[in-house]
């Protein structure tokens, strides 16, 4: 029988950068880990086995939010920061839009089991094709040590003082387990990054999912229990002596499913996007502007409300606003209100344009309401600030009381006699750029009608009809009061 010799390789691997620049400070050689911390020992088996497989040119490491957060920092390969829980719906699309990428969602317990156990699970459940590092240390590392889902019976935590209790809390989450009773997923293996034995069991685990990913067999998981010797107030020595001793009791070491050899490599459909579109959502949010004019100053931040029945268009309506203020650089965010209002009662959403960075995009305290039913006009009048605008369709609604100035337009009228009541929205959406007329933005009406040519661009018919619907509002709107 042939001795399989293993070759030791000593320096660092050119899976990483050689010097860190992405690292803020002084500090470009080192990694941010305390020592004896298991995530450096993984980074250097992941930069490693991509580069000895071939795959770094197309390895994407995803590391959602945990200790590892700042891995792009380290590898020399694409990484992305996502948020908590999310890497493997980010990775599905990754995949999705790229079939030939390589993806590791790297996770910790918390991130993996707790807040992000869903997304996880379904991933593996569709068996994408990705190989997750899941590090499970027992605790919250990055936070200061709070109980995870896989913290041990009795271990004491910040939130666990007297120790997990099975009747408070529950037994510790065995994930491996769990995923490897799924149907999809073809290779689930737990191991220990303690002693030298159980590193190099942990390399040829890492290096068989990564290889499964190569040949595209879909989802592998390899979990890595590991130390997190600041948080568990242990030295090194006693934390890999209570990984191999007290967790690997409750977490057994070992192979739980490989399967691979069954599996025919997966084929997924052929993305369909429109790689335009993408460049344009994504350059545009960048504040990079390829449409629309320059960046034009606000006076001051505009928190809208629209709101009306369902079918109206009034989620459009929001839409076009923030599509009018994204042309001109401004930021924007729309909070559409969905629900059991959306089946034929009210609907409304929420609009924020603002020059600075936007807190929230909840509108509460309204500057401009825009209502189109009476319902909507009754339940947010009351949160329009006073000095606010207040602007609504006449076609339906009484004169309200208020101090706030008052302007109004018959909409839906508009919308009728042009031939199509959809275009009630841009009828009052050209009544609202009159309102901001002489104390905002300069160039509004123009910047309104590249909003309402952007929104229908694929419908020339739906860009006249509310091109008309925007001009005609824009010159029927009563000003009340004043
Ligand atoms: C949405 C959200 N919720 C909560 C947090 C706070 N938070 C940051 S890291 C973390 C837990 C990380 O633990 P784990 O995934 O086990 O990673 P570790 O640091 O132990 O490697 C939490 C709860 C957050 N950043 N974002
Ligand atoms: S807190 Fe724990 S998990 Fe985080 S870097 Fe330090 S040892 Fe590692
Ligand atoms: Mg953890």
């Amino acid at each position: 029988m042939s001795k399989v010799v293993e070759k030791v390789k000593f320096g660092k691997s050119s899976g990483f950068f050689n010097v860190f620049e992405r690292r803020p400070g002084n500090i470009k050689k080192n990694m941010h880990y305390c020592p004896g911390c298991g995530h450096g020992i993984l980074h250097k088996l992941i930069a490693e086995a991509m580069v000895d497989l071939g795959m770094q040119d197309r390895m994407i490491i995803i590391a959602p939010v945990g200790c590892s957060v700042f891995s792009y920092y380290y590898y020399d390969a694409a990484g992305i920061s996502v948020p908590h829980g999310r890497a493997p719906a980010v990775g599905t699309g990754l995949l999705r839009a790229n079939p030939d990428c390589f993806v590791i969602s790297y996770q910790g317990d918390g991130d993996l089991g707790a807040i992000g156990l869903n997304n996880f699970l379904q991933a593996a459940n569709r068996g994408e094709n990705m190989t997750v590092c899941f590090v499970n240390n027992g605790i919250y590392g990055m936070t200061s040590g709070q109980m995870a889902p896989t913290t041990l019976v009795g271990q004491q935590t910040a939130t666990s003082p007297y120790g997990r209790s099975v009747t408070n809390e529950g037994y510790p989450l065995k994930v491996a387990e769990m995923v490897a009773a799924l149907e999809s997923p073809i290779y689930v293996e737990r191991v220990a990054l303690t002693s030298a034995k159980n590193i190099r069991t942990a390399r040829k685990a890492l290096r068989k999912g990564l290889f499964n990913m190569k040949q595209r067999k879909g989802f592998s998981l390899i979990e890595f229990l590991s130390g997190c010797p600041v948080n568990l107030k242990k030295n090194a020595k006693e934390t890999n002596d209570w990984i191999e001793q007290e967790m690997a009791s409750y977490f057994p070491l070992g192979c739980l499913k490989d399967i691979e050899d069954s599996r025919p490599p997966i084929s997924r459909p052929k993305p369909i996007f429109d790689k335009d579109e993408v460049m344009d959502t994504l350059i545009q949010s960048a504040g990079n502007i390829r449409w629309g004019k320059k960046k034009t100053v606000l006076r001051k931040d505009l928190r809208i409300k629209c709101a009306g029945f369902g079918g109206q268009g009034i989620l459009s309506l929001g839409m076009m606003i923030a599509a009018m203020g994204q042309s001109r650089g401004i930021n924007v965010s729309w909070l559409p209100s969905y629900g059991p209002e959306m089946r034929g009662g009210t609907a409304n959403c929420s609009v924020v344009l603002s020059n600075d960075i936007i807190g929230s995009p909840i509108v509460k305290e309204t500057n401009i309401l825009i209502a189109m039913n009476q319902q909507s006009m009754d339940k947010f009048l009351p949160d329009l600030i006073p000095g606010g605008i207040l602007l609504y369709d006449r076609t339906g609604i009484g004169q309200p009381k208020t101090k706030s100035r008052i302007f109004s337009v018959e909409a839906s009228r508009i919308a009728v006699d042009i031939g199509d009541i959809r275009c009630a929205n841009s009828a009052i959406m050209g009544a609202f750029a009159a309102c901001l007329k002489g104390f905002e933005m300069e160039d509004y009406e123009e910047a309104f009608e590249e909003a309402i040519r952007k929104t229908f661009r694929k419908k020339q018919q739906l860009i006249d009809y509310n091109i008309r619907a925007f001009s005609k509002g824009k010159e029927s709107v009563k000003i009340e009061n004043v």
